[in-house]
């Protein structure tokens, strides 16, 4: 995209608001938030009036708030009323780190009715909008490195800042498990050597995201390592199913479940990671299970979860839902399992 068909497109809008998914993540939140720093200063620099408002359809987790500007985000529990205010009023959207207005809940009926011209900055497969501005790589690693070629590409670098190297940073690190994932290229670490020049910390970052445990949460990761997991060697694969009841014990909150399905992936041999968890406290009671599948090389989790569990996301790492009890969703996810098994037992495959 070239900055003069960017600067075109900005310098008619006033009224920007930007989505972000239901339980937003380090890339979402980050990416949000960096776009947000940016625009805002070339408004500024324009002397043009401008309203940008990000959306959270959820509550933020607490190890995010840290992330500068996380304060501002609009979240929908707290206030829905202006939250939908603000999308009937907007005279663009801005989808980040998702592309099908279904996964933002209670304001999805909002976006279907929107008619103003939507710029998507996302990584999943099958986009369910068409965008008037496209920053969409299914390939990328995360929807931050997307961010910040569109940042890049307005060519006005004396806008960009060390928070906003921080928030590119942040979504880049949290979708990578830290820079290891197959998605990362030569070109992602040019990224990120760009951005430690802007003075981010990298320790300073890992840290205020990944060691930010309670005791309490590390004694239910601990609890779910040692009670809720089964291992199915002839499978290679390795499930984690934590009833209700766990979450209450430990009064897990929103978000704290983060990086509980890592563990089931580092069992020698496993292939095939799942943490299915019973979220029926949060759907009034109605049966509810979430899925997190996480895999290795060619077990692709986005077709599996997009078949048989209401779902999608990438080739290694998707999630779903079923609405059943949690041993019903045991039993169906184990039958499913068998489609799997020819290419989860194939050779030549670590
Ligand atoms: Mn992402």
């Amino acid at each position: 995209m070239n900055a003069h068909r960017l600067e075109t497109f900005f310098s008619e809008k006033s009224r920007i608001a930007i989505l972000i998914h239901r339980n937003p993540d380090g890339d979402a939140l980050g990416s949000a938030l960096a776009i947000r720093h940016f625009l805002s200063k070339w408004y500024h620099k324009r002397n043009k009036p401008v309203t940008i408002d990000i959306i959270s359809p959820s509550l933020i987790a607490y190890f995010l708030e840290w992330l500068p500007g996380a304060s501002e985000v609009i979240r929908f529990p707290e206030s829905p009323e202006r939250a939908r205010q603000i999308i009937r009023e907007a005279d663009s959207l801005i989808y980040v780190d998702f592309n099908a207005p279904n996964r933002i809940d209670e304001l999805s009926e909002e976006l279907e009715r929107s008619t103003v011209p939507v710029i998507l900055i996302d990584h999943h497969r099958e986009p369910q909008v068409e965008p008037a501005i496209s920053y969409w790589n299914p390939e990328a690693a995360s929807s931050a490195q997307l961010a910040w070629k569109f940042i890049k590409d307005f060519n006005e670098t004396d806008l960009i800042d060390k928070n906003i190297a921080e928030c590119i940073y942040t979504g880049i690190m949290t979708d990578t498990g830290s820079f290891r994932f197959r998605s990362v290229t030569p070109e992602v670490h040019r990224i990120v050597a760009e951005l430690l020049e802007y003075g981010v910390d990298p320790d300073k970052v890992y840290s205020l995201i990944y060691h930010r445990f309670s005791l309490r949460r590390l004694q239910f990761f601990g609890h779910s390592i040692t009670f809720r997991i089964r291992h199915l060697p002839e499978f290679r694969t390795t499930y984690m199913a934590i009833p209700a009841e766990d979450l209450v014990r430990f009064n897990i909150g929103p978000g704290e479940t983060e990086g509980l399905v890592n563990y089931t992936l580092a069992i020698e041999g496993t292939r095939l990671g799942v943490l299915m968890i019973d979220r029926t406290r949060e759907n009034q009671g109605k049966p509810m299970v979430r899925f997190s599948f996480r895999s290795k090389g060619n077990v692709h989790v986005d077709e599996f979860a997009r078949k048989f569990f209401n779902g999608g996301g990438h080739h290694n790492a998707a999630g779903g839902v079923l609405y059943t009890t949690l041993d019903e969703a045991e039993t169906y996810f184990l039958q499913k399992l068998s489609s799997l098994l020819p290419v989860l037992v194939a050779e030549n495959e670590a």
